[in-house]
């Protein structure tokens, strides 16, 4: 019998142990891989293995010998170690070391992708291919990898390294020659660099796209979305709390005449309250730090600390972050995407009244604890900066009028129910604020007339995220997650799949993850969380425990849902299990904001209040009619997570008519520091995103594919003998024979052939050989005529 060493040593799939890697989906090594598998450079490592460390980490260790079942190791650091011989992983050969595609390991295993992609990492080579997709660890650094010379590089296809440039330059490419519209998704953890690795592409395709000088306008979209839209969270320094797609126009000549930005579902909650340490919005702080002194009298503006919103979470500054400064940045970003220096204004005194808002405070009147609104420096100021009646506002925070029977009313608030309507107002002010900001840079960026040729569209949402308390955002974040998961699964994996079924060829099928289930746990009418929350919303009497308990009564026998004690509930995800809590869950998702307010807003004599609130009218036009309504009627709008369903199919649909790219950031520490590299957090998120699975289909699949009949044009006029006239499979296979195409490199289907990476490239090679040679002689031969 064959000990298990060298078993292992002969190209043996893993998989097969107790370790993790039997907890990832199984896969069926197709025969074909396995005749892949490269044996024959193993004898200098014979006795190199991977093993487990008391900590669970991963260290290549060295067989000092086996005895059937238990083997003896002797690690780097001169530690030995007796371990079952079933629990070692075979180690790739040391010319392995560093690939650059994890397609080229011999050994697919947990251990050797780590230790490669670490490899690389420590040498500040962050990208790698994962077969089609581009892996990305977060450098916490500047590295040298950016910037006109490699750009210059990746367009003369002179950068061979993997790079978030040459897969812009592959969409780009792609782009011209299908004549489809591409899309670069970027996916990963909060943190993991996914709005970084966006701008890095659209460095890429302003360089090369650029000329019309649109493009500068489109890079300098960034800094404002980013000023408005990121903030500081105990995860990133510089969350974004929007997602973003990103739509760049070419023109059929291959410039850039335009772009779209679409946003999606801003955390308006952080406006009003966000948890200690972390940070509101930073153009807040930008704005108090970094304000002309004109300015500053204009809006009354006051230090950060002295406004109660910015207050309560404790932290003004981020390490390294001059927010002074930063204000510049926007300013003149404001300035070159056409933004006028009275809308500026204008966006300032917004966010000046925002924060004065939170400095409004109440006094109670009586003994049912209503409350009237204290007329002091807060109010003041911010019936100034929205330009409306002093009285105006305090009616509106403090009263609500209600239709009862037939009967209009004005009922006076408690404490609570003005503080809500204050903070619901703020909030409502600052979104709108953003969507303005939004179309005023898409009314810049407009393609308009040029519209002509195709676009690459980049998207980058908010990341996976699971915090000690997770509310109503991580619940919207996460969903949007787990849809783009499965857009990602189905591209890679099913799509793949289904077309060489479909072309009746020979394939063994690799199983991958399906989170199906978890999105029907969210989607699926009427017992899904979604349709249980919108349900539970427009109860009268629905709060947030009786919407956890309604989960827990219907949904307690689906494997990705399981209540817990109290409010909360726990959801599996396909990145983990993050648990919910339901506090503020139902405000959250009717998004109330009284028709008081919005008349409120209408009355207003400064510019942007009364587009906002038209704007707000529309959205629930069917109630706009009657300033006294029947609190029911604010049901009938949509509720966030309803809209935020319907954006996210949009979405979708838009990138199912794209071709994809996608690039996968990940995270190598929590402590956002430059050289850590923890195997564990690593490793976690190569698993929840399937990276291993991507490599194996990619590693035993034909990604090369071309029908018989473009084959036989293409390639025809190589061969030797001339047979043109017969049909294009006998052509094609003449071609594969005469250039002695190995059979396990290719497979024939019903309308394609299909081909393993690399194989196309020798017959390309010859072919710009000979079509060379041709027109060498050709113009020789004009030349002579001449
Ligand atoms: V979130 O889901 O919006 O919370 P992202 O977008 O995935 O998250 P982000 O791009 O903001 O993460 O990256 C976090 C930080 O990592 C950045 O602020 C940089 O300091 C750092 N980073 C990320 N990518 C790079 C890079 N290519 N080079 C240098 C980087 N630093
Ligand atoms: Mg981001």
């Amino acid at each position: 019998t064959t000990s298990r060493e060298e078993r292992c040593l002969e190209g043996e799939e893993d998989g097969s142990s107790e370790d993790v890697t039997s907890r990832l989906p199984a896969v069926s090594p197709s025969r074909i891989e396995s005749r892949w598998s490269d044996t024959s450079s193993y004898g200098a490592k014979k006795v190199q293995a991977w093993c487990r460390r008391t900590n669970g980490d991963w260290a290549l260790g060295k067989i000092l010998s086996t005895s059937g079942v238990e083997s003896v190791i002797s690690l780097p650091e001169g530690e030995v170690l007796r371990l079952s011989t079933e629990s070692l992983l075979p180690a790739n050969p040391e010319i392995l070391d560093g690939v650059d595609d994890l397609m080229q390991l011999s050994y697919l295993n947990e251990p050797s992708v780590l230790y490669n992609l670490q490899d690389r990492y420590s040498q500040d080579k962050i990208y790698t291919k994962a077969g089609p997709v581009l892996v990305a660890i977060n450098p916490f650094k500047e590295v040298q990898l950016y910037g006109n010379d490699y750009i210059e590089a990746y367009r003369r296809k002179a950068g061979d390294n993997p790079h978030v440039y040459a897969i812009a330059d592959t969409a780009i490419r792609e782009m011209a020659r299908d004549e489809v519209n591409q899309s670069i998704i970027i996916s990963g953890e909060s943190g993991a660099g996914k709005t970084e690795t966006a701008k890095i592409a659209m460095q890429y395709l302003a360089a090369v796209g650029g000329g019309s000088g649109i493009e500068y306008e489109i890079l300098q979209t960034n800094p404002i979305l980013e000023a408005f839209g990121n903030a500081k969270t105990s995860r990133n320094d510089n969350s974004s709390r929007f997602g973003k797609l990103i739509e760049i126009h070419f023109s059929t000549t291959g410039k850039i005449s335009g772009a779209k930005i679409q946003t999606f579902l801003l955390e308006k909650s952080r406006v009003v309250q966000c948890a200690i340490g972390e940070r509101s919005y930073h153009i807040f702080y930008q704005l108090c730090a970094g304000a002309s002194l004109s300015l500053r009298e204009k809006l009354n503006l006051r230090k950060a600390d002295e406004y109660k919103y910015l207050k309560q979470s404790n932290c003004y500054s981020i390490v390294g972050v001059d927010d002074a400064e930063r204000f510049h940045t926007v300013l003149e970003a404001m300035n070159i995407v056409h933004i006028s220096k009275e809308d500026q204004d204008n966006v300032f005194a917004m966010l000046a009244a925002v924060l004065w808002l939170g400095n409004i405070s109440f006094s109670v009147i009586d003994n049912e604890n209503h409350v009237e609104v204290v007329a002091d420096e807060g109010a003041h100021t911010v019936a100034k900066l929205i330009g409306c009646n002093i009285g105006d506002l305090k009616l509106a925070l403090s009263t609500r009028k209600m239709k009862v029977g037939h009967d209009n009313i004005v009922q006076k608030l408690n404490l609570s129910q003005a503080i809500d309507t204050r903070d619901a107002l703020a909030k409502s002010l600052y979104a709108s604020l953003f969507e303005w900001l939004v179309e005023q840079i898409n009314k810049s960026l407009a393609v308009g007339k040029r519209r002509t040729g195709r676009s690459i569209s980049i998207l980058d949402i908010y990341g996976f995220e699971s915090f000690d308390k997770n509310s109503f955002e991580q619940f919207c974040i996460n969903y949007a997650n787990e849809r783009l998961q499965q857009h990602f699964n189905r591209h890679l994996f099913k799509l793949e799949q289904d077309e060489y079924i479909q072309d009746g060829i020979d394939w063994a099928k690799v199983d991958f993850e399906d989170n199906q289930d978890c999105l029907y746990l969210f989607e699926k009418k009427p017992l899904g969380l979604l349709s249980l929350l919108d349900e539970e919303s427009t109860f009268p009497n629905g709060t947030d425990l009786t919407f956890a308990n309604k989960l827990k009564q219907h949904l307690n026998s689906n494997p990705c849902f399981r209540g817990e004690r109290g409010k909360a509930f726990t959801v599996h995800h396909y990145a983990g299990e993050v648990a919910y809590d339901t506090s503020g869950f139902l405000e959250k998702n009717r998004d109330l904001l009284h028709m008081d307010s919005i008349q409120l807003l209408a009355s207003c004599k400064s510019h942007l209040p009364p587009i906002f609130a038209s704007k707000m009218l529309a959205q629930s036009a069917n109630v706009a009619s009657n300033p006294y309504r029947s609190s029911a009627a604010d049901s009938q709008r949509l509720s966030v997570a309803t809209k935020f369903k319907g954006q996210l199919f949009q979405l979708m649909q838009r990138l199912e008519n794209t071709t994809p790219h996608f690039i996968r950031c990940i995270k190598p520490n929590n402590l956002q520091l430059p050289a850590i590299y923890e195997q564990g957090l690593v490793l976690q998120q190569l698993r929840c995103c399937g990276v291993l699975e991507v490599v194996r289909i990619s590693r035993s699949g034909y990604p090369t594919r071309m029908s018989h009949q473009k084959f036989a044009r293409r390639y025809g006029f190589l061969l030797l003998e001339n047979i043109a006239s017969q049909d294009p499979l006998s052509v094609s296979v003449a071609i594969l024979q005469q250039f002695n195409i190995l059979p396990e490199m290719y497979q024939v289907g019903y309308t394609k052939l299909f081909f393993r990476t690399g194989q196309i490239g020798a017959l390309e090679d010859t072919r710009n050989r000979t079509l060379h040679g041709i027109l060498r002689v050709q113009s020789c031969f004009r030349g002579h005529k001449a």
